[in-house]
């Protein structure tokens, strides 16, 4: 193609995506678009099913059946959304084992938060309320983000996230309104993941090199300091109402901009947990090679079925 059709091929591209069109797998996209996309879909599926992990530790260990019942859908819902966004990313000519192999070989990163360890029941509470709750703040601008299989799965995934934050929130609800013990277990967990959730939500805007590119491209729709903004003026007076305190003395209300202000994140130890040096990074990844490894039958036994099936099919044609 020569120069003077590609830069034709972009022009068009941007008009379309000046108009808030969807682009869709087989539409024309610069490479740059494909790259960047596969990047961050990737990077959310693998954050999606490494997510589980934290959580799956306290199935067992549920303090009721009604608990362990909501807790394992929950888990099974970030399976899924793993699933839906694995699948858009395949849909950019990338395959699926390839992305595996990224994950598993360290090259690949997932999110942040899924590396600080689960210790306490109350901690299914935070990660409800505070993960799924900045999940939520990302991703619902997500829903109309420009590529269409992405903006897509987006959609169910806002939904069962909503369920999740609820789920988190009671469980936080019951504990704060318990024993003393109960109430101190509730405000542990929420010193422990107040600051990684914020840091979840990615680094400050004149740290992110890829903001201004990916709002252009209406991939990203808002930046990662306005969720973080967003997310603490929607959840501090959820702490107040169950009566939990956030773990920041700089954190005031600022009558004139009408939103909170609040103290310094740790960013050294955020790029430590993002370099693979948090609590728990090699525990996950050993966890998931684990599993990709002893899941080598189903995979064999499923594609000799299926190849059993279309040769059955090819002799009854016959
Ligand atoms: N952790 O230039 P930016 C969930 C990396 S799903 C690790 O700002 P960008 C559901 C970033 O990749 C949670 N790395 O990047 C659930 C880049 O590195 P690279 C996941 C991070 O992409 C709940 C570099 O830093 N959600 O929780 C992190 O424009 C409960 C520079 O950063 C998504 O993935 C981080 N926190 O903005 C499941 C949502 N932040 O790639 C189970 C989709 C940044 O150049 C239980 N993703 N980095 O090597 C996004 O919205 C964006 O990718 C951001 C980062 C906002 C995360």
């Amino acid at each position: 193609m020569s120069e003077k059709e590609v830069k034709n091929l972009e022009e068009i591209f941007d008009a379309r995506i000046a108009r808030d069109e969807k682009i869709e797998p087989k539409d024309w996209m610069p490479e740059k678009y494909r790259q960047t996309h596969i990047r961050q879909i990737s990077q959310h599926a693998h954050s999606e099913i490494v997510g589980m992990l934290p959580e799956g530790n306290w199935i067992t260990r549920a303090p009721s059946l009604k608990r362990k019942v909501a807790l394992l859908a929950k888990i099974q819902d970030e399976a899924g959304h793993g699933l839906y966004l694995y699948s858009a990313c395949e849909t950019l000519g990338v395959s699926r084992e390839e992305l595996y192999e990224q994950l598993h070989s360290g090259k690949a990163k997932y999110s942040s938060i899924f590396n600080y360890p689960t210790l306490t029941w109350a901690d299914m509470g935070a990660i409800g309320w505070l993960v799924d709750g900045a999940a939520i703040i990302n991703q619902v601008p997500l829903c109309s983000t420009s590529f269409g299989p992405y903006a897509r799965a987006m959609v169910r995934v806002c939904k069962e996230e909503s369920f999740h934050q609820r789920q988190g929130f009671q469980i936080m609800m019951t504990l704060a309104e318990g024993t003393l013990e109960q109430k101190e277990m509730a405000q542990d967990a929420l010193n422990r993941w107040w600051w990684p959730a914020l840091m979840m939500l990615g680094p400050l805007d004149a740290e992110s090199v890829h903001t201004e590119q990916s709002m252009k491209w209406k991939l990203k729709r808002k930046s990662n300091d306005d969720l973080r903004q967003q997310f603490v003026d929607q959840t501090v007076p959820q702490a107040e109402m169950i009566g939990l305190t956030i773990p920041d003395p700089d954190l005031k209300w600022n009558e004139e901009k009408q939103s909170y202000d609040f103290g310094e994140m740790n960013w050294d130890e955020f790029w430590q947990v993002v370099k693979g040096h948090g609590p728990c990074n090699k525990e996950r990844i050993s966890a998931r090679v684990n599993a990709w490894e002893k899941g080598k039958w189903v995979r064999d036994a499923a594609m000799a079925y299926a190849e059993k099936q279309a040769n059955k099919e090819v002799k009854q044609a016959i």
